[in-house]
């Protein structure tokens, strides 16, 4: 009844950064050719949405519909999409899949050409929106925009799913679990009897931690400033863990001594890039592998004596845990259907999608790991 047509509808519209998102109607129009409209029905309060409203990273647009880790239900599709229809359940894909160009035709690759993330454009592949608020446009985030309850993405950035996929939960496939598990599995591609080393232990790095068990590392430590966050990492398989507050010399020296000169792998899932030095100084000088998940501020930089890599180090980063996104998600999901895999202990909160201020909250003040809204 409403294909082809205007929806209105609420959504939370960040105007500005460092204020509160605010709740709006707005007009969502009809998909284009090659784009699906989407009802999203799940969606959770990721650190990198934060990282936009912080200001932290300052080189996008606005005003802008954030969320980017989502479940919904196709509500119609525009011309030319061939692999969706109404009533599929399906995960909105902030790394998109194009399926052409060089990333997406190199198996090693998962960084479409397409994506938004970096360049920030905030427009679908027309370079227009089909969101408007108060008669202004509104841009996209990161290829996906779900704190809305309609939203309209390219055919490349949406992927279907299993039918009895439980979208309260599977939301997490769209961005936290795949990208922490998969940077253990694909990224770095832990071995079995290694030690590891995760900084971080919010959604993303618990994710890590998960993935890290899975492939089978005998030591997996967590590092975090908030001690509030080890009960939850030991659940989820860390070893230990332990806070830098605790010790009054760096980090890296401490786990080096712990480790028999440095872990096989280190993973900095924050987004501070003086934790980055620290992750690639505390893995091993002649066989260590460190992989950055966390998201720096724009502009940041980082040093470090290169002797670091000419030992034998090696410093690597990946985006959405390297799964190419079309291919993987579907199978994630099966795989936490079947039960192969588990992250429900991620959501630590559920809210209405009214109380979305309240998620964010929740996520500076360190009390939740994933806060997933209800549309
Ligand atoms: P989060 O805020 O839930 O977790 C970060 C954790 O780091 C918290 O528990 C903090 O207490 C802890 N922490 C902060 N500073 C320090 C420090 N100096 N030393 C030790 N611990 C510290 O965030 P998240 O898990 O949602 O996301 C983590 C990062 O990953 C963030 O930068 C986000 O933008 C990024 C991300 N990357 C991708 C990707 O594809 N690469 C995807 C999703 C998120
Ligand atoms: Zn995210
Ligand atoms: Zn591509």
């Amino acid at each position: 009844a409403t294909a082809g047509k205007v929806i209105k509808c609420k959504a939370a519209v960040c105007w500005a950064p460092k204020q509160p998102l605010s709740i709006e109607e707005i007009e969502v129009a009809p998909p284009k050719a090659h784009e699906v409209r989407i009802k999203i029905v799940a969606t959770g309060v990721c650190r990198s949405d934060d990282h936009v409203l912080s200001g932290a990273i300052s080189n996008i647009k606005y005003p802008l519909i954030l969320g980017h880790e989502a479940a919904g239900i196709v509500e119609s599709v525009g011309e030319g999409v061939t692999d969706l229809q109404p009533g599929d359940k399906v995960i909105p894909l902030f790394a998109p899949q194009c399926g052409k160009c060089r990333s997406c035709v190199n198996p090693d690759s998962n960084l479409c050409y397409k994506i938004d993330i970096g360049k920030y454009d905030g427009v679908l592949l027309d370079k227009t929106t089909r969101f408007t608020c108060k008669g202004k446009p509104v841009y996209n985030f990161a290829s996906t925009s779900t704190f809305t309850e309609y939203t309209v993405v390219d055919d490349i950035a949406v992927v279907k799913i299993h039918p009895d996929a439980p979208l309260d939960k599977v939301c997490l496939i769209g961005c936290a679990f795949s990208t922490g598990y998969g940077s253990a599995v694909n990224a770095a591609k832990v071995k079995p009897g290694s030690t590891c080393a995760v900084f971080g232990l919010g959604g993303v790095g618990l994710s890590v931690i998960i993935g890290c068990k899975v492939a089978g590392a005998s030591r997996i430590i967590g590092i975090d400033l908030n001690s509030n966050k080890f009960p939850k990492a030991k659940e989820f398989g860390a070893t230990e863990c332990i806070n830098p507050k605790d010790y009054d010399r760096p980090i890296h020296e401490v786990l080096t001594a712990m480790t028999d000169d440095g872990v096989d792998y280190a993973f900095e899932v924050i987004g501070n890039t003086g934790v980055m030095t620290s992750a690639l100084l505390s893995s091993h000088f002649g066989c260590g592998k460190t992989v950055i998940v966390g998201v720096a501020p724009a502009n940041a930089t980082m040093s470090f004596d290169p002797l670091a890599l000419l030992t034998g180090r090696v410093l690597m980063g990946a985006l959405f845990g390297g799964w190419k996104s079309k291919n993987d998600v579907p199978k994630l999901v099966c795989d936490y259907i079947n039960k192969k895999i588990n992250f429900d202990g991620l959501i630590t909160h559920t809210l209405p999608f009214e109380k979305i201020n309240e998620g964010f909250e929740l996520l500076r003040k360190g009390e939740s790991i994933r806060t997933v809204l209800s549309l």
